[in-house]
C-alpha cells in the first residue's frame, strides 16, 4: 500500500534516481492543498452510510427483482451482504482520496473482487449502478452542490471554506471510475 510519498520514493527507486525537482513540486502541490483533501475526505466519510443506503436503494428502485426471488440482494442475508459492500468499497475509496494514491483500494478492495462476484452470481451492472450513485452523492458532497431537493428530509449541509474543488473531485472521481472498471 503507497501513499502520494511512498510513490515518489518507489518510482525514483525503481529508476535508482534521486528524488527530483518534479517529483518535489508535486509533492509540494499535495501538502499546500493538504486541507482540502482532508476536508473532502470528511465529506465523504461523515455522510458514509446515508450515501451507502441510497445508492443501494436506488439500485434496487430501478431493479426491483433484485429484492425478489432469484434476486441478488433477496434474501435478507444477501441485502445485508450487498449494504455492507457498499460501505467496504466507500470506505477503500475514502482511503485512496487520503492517501493520493489507489494502491490501497487496488490491493485491498478489487483484487480479486470481479472473480468472487462472477462466482456467487452478483451482478456487474447493478454493482457498477451502485457505486456510480455513490460516486455522484461524493461529488456533490465535496462540491457542496448536494441540494435540500435531492436529499429531502435527510439534506445535511458540509460546513466547509469554499475553494476550487475541481482537481480533489476530479481524483476522487478517478476512484470510483476504478471501482467500475475492476468490475466490469
Ligand atoms: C475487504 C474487501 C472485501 C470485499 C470487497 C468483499 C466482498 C464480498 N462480497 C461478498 C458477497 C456478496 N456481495 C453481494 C453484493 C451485491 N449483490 C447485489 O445484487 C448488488 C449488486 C451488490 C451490492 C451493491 C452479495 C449479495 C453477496 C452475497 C452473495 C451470496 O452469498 O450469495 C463476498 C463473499 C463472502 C461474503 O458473503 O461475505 C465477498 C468476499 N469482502 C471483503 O472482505
Amino acid at each position: 500500500m503507497l501513499d502520494k510519498f511512498s510513490r515518489a520514493v518507489v518510482t525514483a527507486d525503481s529508476k535508482t534516481a534521486c528524488i527530483g525537482g518534479d517529483e518535489l513540486a508535486a509533492l509540494r502541490g499535495f501538502i499546500a492543498e493538504g486541507n482540502k483533501r482532508l476536508d473532502a475526505v470528511n465529506a465523504i466519510a461523515s455522510n458514509a452510510s446515508c450515501c451507502v443506503s441510497d445508492a443501494i436503494a436506488g439500485m434496487i428502485c430501478e431493479n426491483t427483482g433484485l429484492i425478489q426471488a432469484g434476486g441478488n440482494c433477496y434474501p435478507n442475508r444477501r441485502m445485508a451482504a450487498c449494504l455492507r459492500d457498499g460501505e467496504i468499497i466507500l470506505r477503500y475509496v475514502s482511503y485512496a482520496l487520503l492517501a493520493g494514491d489507489a494502491s490501497v483500494l487496488e490491493d485491498r478492495c478489487l483484487n480479486g473482487l470481479k472473480e468472487t462476484y462472477a462466482a456467487l452470481g452478483v451482478p456487474a451492472t447493478s454493482s457498477a449502478r451502485a457505486v456510480g450513485i455513490m460516486k455522484a452523492i461524493c461529488i456533490a458532497h465535496i462540491n457542496g452542490t448536494n441540494t435540500e431537493a435531492q436529499a429531502g428530509a435527510k439534506y445535511k449541509k458540509n460546513e466547509m471554506p469554499q475553494g476550487d474543488c475541481a482537481a480533489i473531485t476530479a481524483e476522487c472521481a478517478s476512484y470510483f471510475d476504478r471501482v467500475v472498471a475492476a468490475l466490469s
